[in-house]
């Protein structure tokens, strides 16, 4: 982490990558994010997952294996297993071991007859699925939440290509996918009125004062967030209140007054950019979203 971290406040537009957000307390205020009024995407995957969860579950197919990528505890997974008693069995891979595990110990109480095979692993990086002892069709990759977004157009390729090789002709991926919008939408689910968003941004310069021995000054930052129509992504970032010097072990980062540290992208797509962002891996096969088109499902094939 340290390198990393170091890497990135040396370059010119100083950053730290948003993977490190994640840290127990970062997860909680992203747990917190996830039910704010402003931050439509979750409720509205979840809508929009429910309102069409035959029609998914006829998508993905009684006779495949989920792999989901990323935490497995949400009220989207259980919709989906829900509606798929017979299932081969269900793959969640988790980077934490600690979160995986106690994921699959509730999933099994609540699904006493699924075959449940964690994975711990960073799914941005090629794993391998375990043996699975029922006869099954496909790996179906479940990766909702528009997590696809946080990666840059280049990642994002490159991402789709390793999970692509996991799969067989005719496997899929069900897939959350953020859309374009109006500014004022995209830019108040990343400004919240109770303030959760730039909390969860200033607490990346607490880990780093935890975690790296770094001495920042929390207080003598404050978040921004905005779209950034150009590039099509909502961009986060963590701006100097005044001219300041920051110590990460023997390292000195100096940081002008107004300057930022970029923490975060979120890109959003239009149902087209996506289809074109995809196709040299996958084909979309259907496309399911709300009135507003606000946020989509989409279930691609290899
Ligand atoms: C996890 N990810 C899809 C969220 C997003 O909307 O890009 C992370 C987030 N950052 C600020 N609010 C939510």
């Amino acid at each position: 982490m340290f390198e990393e971290v170091i890497e990135g406040l040396r370059r010119p537009q100083k950053m730290i990558p948003s993977k490190f957000f994640y840290d127990e307390r970062g997860s909680e205020l992203f747990d917190e994010i996830t039910r704010l009024d402003e931050y439509y995407p979750t409720r509205t995957e979840t809508r929009i997952l429910e309102e069409n969860i035959e029609e998914i579950a006829g998508a993905v197919g009684e006779q495949s294996v989920i792999v989901e990528l990323g935490s497995g505890n949400s009220t989207k997974t259980r919709l989906l297993l829900d509606h798929m008693a017979d299932i081969s069995a269900y793959v969640p891979v988790d980077i934490s071991e600690e979160y995986l595990m106690k994921t699959v110990r509730m999933l099994k109480k609540e699904y006493p007859d699924l075959s449940i095979k964690p994975v711990c692993a960073d799914y941005t990086k090629p794993f391998q699925i375990p043996p699975i002892a029922k006869p099954f069709e496909y790996y179906v990759i479940f990766y909702p939440g528009s997590t696809i977004g946080n990666f840059r157009p280049e990642k994002a390729r490159l991402f789709l290509k390793t999970i692509s090789k996991l799969l067989v002709p005719g496997g899929g991926m069900l897939i959350g996918v953020d859309l374009k919008k109006d500014r004022e939408t995209l830019e108040a689910a990343y400004n919240d009125s109770r303030c959760v968003t730039a909390e969860f941004n200033l607490n990346m310069l607490v880990r780093m004062n935890r975690e790296l021995n770094a001495d920042f000054d929390v207080d003598e930052f404050e978040h921004l967030a905005f779209y950034n129509e150009e590039k099509g992504r909502i961009e986060m970032h963590l701006v100097s209140r005044q001219k300041q010097e920051v110590h990460l072990q023997d390292e000195v980062i100096s940081i002008d007054e107004g300057e930022t540290i970029h923490t975060e992208n979120s890109y959003k797509y239009s149902l087209e950019e996506f289809r074109e962002l995809v196709k040299e891996w996958f084909e979309v096969q259907k496309v399911w979203t709300d009135e507003k088109e606000l946020f989509s499902m989409q279930y691609l094939v290899k």
